[in-house]
């Protein structure tokens, strides 16, 4: 066989082993994220060169976006609905005055005084005292306290005689006015207040003198005398 020959079939023969080498050997690097990372496969195999990819058109490796922390917020948002209260407030209760404490006024006591046939008769509550001055007729004198106010009825329960009818002198230091006919039977009562001021013993007394009986009438009326008595 000729040397040329000879040439070509070495060549062809190593050629033939470098393509029977085993696939593992021409396989392609690592492709990234198939095995283990770069850096350790070249730890393991110290002969290989570390591994960069590289992108086309000059494009870098996109930075993963970074994962969302979840994190706990150190204070929490405060709210911003408005709460409503659903009762309204109250309005304040104003503070009253104290209404200023007044001196009772003691209620006028009523005092009855009938002009009765020839006689003076009072009434009044248990507490007034009522006695008979002698030598007139009737319960006729009561006894008052001074500054103590008092109501006075005058009326007549006598009965209708066909008689002037009787009248009453009144007390002028007592501040009481006079009655000039008081009608019979209870037809009328007269009503006066006063608040005796002074104290001592006042006469009243009945001022008919001209009646139908001159002779007897008068003398008959000049029997109604009575007396109011004041003390402290
Ligand atoms: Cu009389």
């Amino acid at each position: 066989m000729p040397p040329r020959v000879l040439l070509a079939a070495a060549a062809f023969a190593a050629a033939v082993f470098i393509f029977s080498c085993s696939d593992s050997e021409r396989a392609l690097p690592t492709a990234p994220g198939e095995k283990a990372p770069a850096g350790e496969e070249a730890a393991s195999n110290p002969s290989r060169m570390p591994i960069v990819l590289v992108h086309r058109h000059g494009q870098e490796t996109p930075t993963p976006t970074p994962t969302a922390h979840r994190t706990t917020p150190s204070v929490r948002p405060s709210s911003t609905r408005t709460h409503t209260p659903s009762t309204p407030s109250a309005t304040p209760t104003p503070t009253l005055t104290p209404t200023p404490t007044l001196t009772p006024t003691p209620a006028p006591i009523v005092i009855r005084l009938d002009a009765n046939t020839w006689q003076w008769n009072w009434t009044a509550p248990p507490s007034v005292p009522i006695t008979q001055t002698t030598g007139f007729p009737g319960l006729n004198t009561i006894t008052l306290k001074k500054g103590q106010t008092y109501e006075l009825h005058v009326f007549s329960n006598a009965p209708d005689l066909g008689l002037a009818p009787h009248s009453f002198s009144g007390i002028s230091f007592l501040n009481l006015n006079g009655i000039s006919s008081i009608p019979y039977e209870n037809g009328h009562e007269f009503v006066q207040q006063f608040t005796p001021s002074v104290t001592g013993s006042f006469l009243f007394n009945c001022t008919v003198t001209d009646c139908s009986d001159p002779g007897n009438i008068a003398n008959e009326h000049d029997l109604m005398h009575g007396w109011i008595n004041v003390t402290n």
